[in-house]
């Protein structure tokens, strides 16, 4: 049985793939350190059947990655601090996660011998667009592109990340925002479902005519074992659904009225953005990996019905992190 080892694995998109591709007859070695947005709990089915091993560290610790690499040949790399706005107050813990962490996994993999090693970068990178697309090749030396502490980090860990991937097999992976079960409720999709479940508003910041590329994550996953088999070390390539018409956020939040079947009137309200800098539209060229042969299947409000529905089944989880998740905007 192939065995991988998965950073971040305890948080949003590394749950989705780990119980991906463990039902696909991998092993999964999960490396996390257990912030507020990776939960144990979220694994727990997947230990107790002994598909996962969870091993409680961090990345930047050198000892603990190497240890975690033992029958290792290829990793997935998701660990970060992954909030915008938490990155207003904390840059630096940014900057050491997702800058130093990375480069200490891409050193400490190849001196084991690891035959792929995909990073999780993000469409951020190349900062906002406000018409067309940016392809791959569109992201610039640097950081001159991202806006925030986590963009800016992101963008640093992305050109260490290509740098390796001259000499060693490491492949980019650059997702558009992504939705599902398991996010924890800071982030909007997740943030606005469980405020409608409590009879609170969502709070649509400036007038919610942002525009984000929403990707399912169990996609993300999808992409993720297709890039294990197809993906051409050295490369970059984006993923994003490219809906069209595009979602801004007013659009999403009224779907989400109309899923839960609130009024839009009662439960949507505009209040001034509270973020700096916030990137009005995010909009990735996808050409390079649907030449390769992967395409993202596009049905979105099915998705958003698929999510919604996941929040109303597990109060429980969402619940236990709610008051954390909204003391970051008070
Ligand atoms: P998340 O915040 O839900 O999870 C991050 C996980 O990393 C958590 O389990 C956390 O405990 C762990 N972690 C944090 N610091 C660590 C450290 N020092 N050592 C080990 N583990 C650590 O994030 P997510 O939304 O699942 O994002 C995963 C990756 O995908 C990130 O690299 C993010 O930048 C990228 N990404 C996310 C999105 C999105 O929409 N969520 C879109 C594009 C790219
Ligand atoms: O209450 C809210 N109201 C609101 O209007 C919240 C929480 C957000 N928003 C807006 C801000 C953004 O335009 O919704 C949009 C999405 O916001 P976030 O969920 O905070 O995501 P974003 O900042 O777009 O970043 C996400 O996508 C790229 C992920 O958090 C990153 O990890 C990823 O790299």
């Amino acid at each position: 049985m192939k065995k991988i080892l998965v950073t971040g694995g305890a948080g949003f998109i590394g749950t989705n793939f780990v119980y991906y591709i463990t039902a696909k007859g991998y092993n999964a070695v999960v490396l996390d350190k257990l912030t507020y947005a990776g939960g144990k709990d979220n694994l727990e089915p997947l230990i107790a059947e002994g598909k996962v091993k969870l091993i409680h560290g961090d990345i930047c610790d050198a000892d603990i990655v190497k240890s975690s690499l033992n029958g290792v040949e290829e990793v997935i790399h998701f660990a970060a601090e992954s909030h915008n706005t938490r990155s207003e107050t904390d840059p630096d813990l940014f900057y050491r996660t997702n800058v130093e962490g990375t480069r200490n996994m891409l050193e400490e993999s190849f001196r084991a011998g690891v035959k792929k090693f995909i990073h999780i970068s993000t469409d951020e990178v190349y900062g906002s667009i406000v018409n067309g697309y940016f392809a791959e090749d569109d992201k610039k030396q640097g950081d001159s592109q991202a806006t925030s502490a986590y963009s800016k980090s992101k963008s640093q860990a992305d050109d260490i990340a290509m740098e390796f991937g001259k000499n060693y097999p490491v492949i980019v992976l650059r997702p558009t925002n992504n939705f599902g079960p398991w996010q924890y409720p800071e982030k909007a999709l997740p943030r606005w479902i469980s405020n409608i479940l409590l009879g609170d508003k969502i709070p649509l910041w400036g007038e919610g005519l942002q525009v984000r590329d929403w990707l399912f994550a169990p996609l993300t996953a999808e992409c993720l074992e297709f890039l294990l088999q197809k993906g051409v070390p050295g490369n970059a390539y984006n993923v994003a659904a490219n809906h069209n018409p595009e979602i801004t956020n007013k659009t999403a939040a009224q779907w989400l009225c109309k899923i839960l079947g609130v009024s839009i009137e009662e439960y949507i309200e505009y209040i001034p953005d509270p973020r700096p800098n916030h990137d009005f539209r995010y909009a990735l060229n996808v050409q390079k990996l649907t030449k390769l042969g992967f395409k993202p299947a596009n049905d979105p409000f099915k998705q958003f019905e698929d999510t919604v529905e996941w929040y109303q089944q597990n109060e429980q989880w969402w619940k236990k992190r709610k008051d954390e998740a909204e003391s970051i905007y008070k």
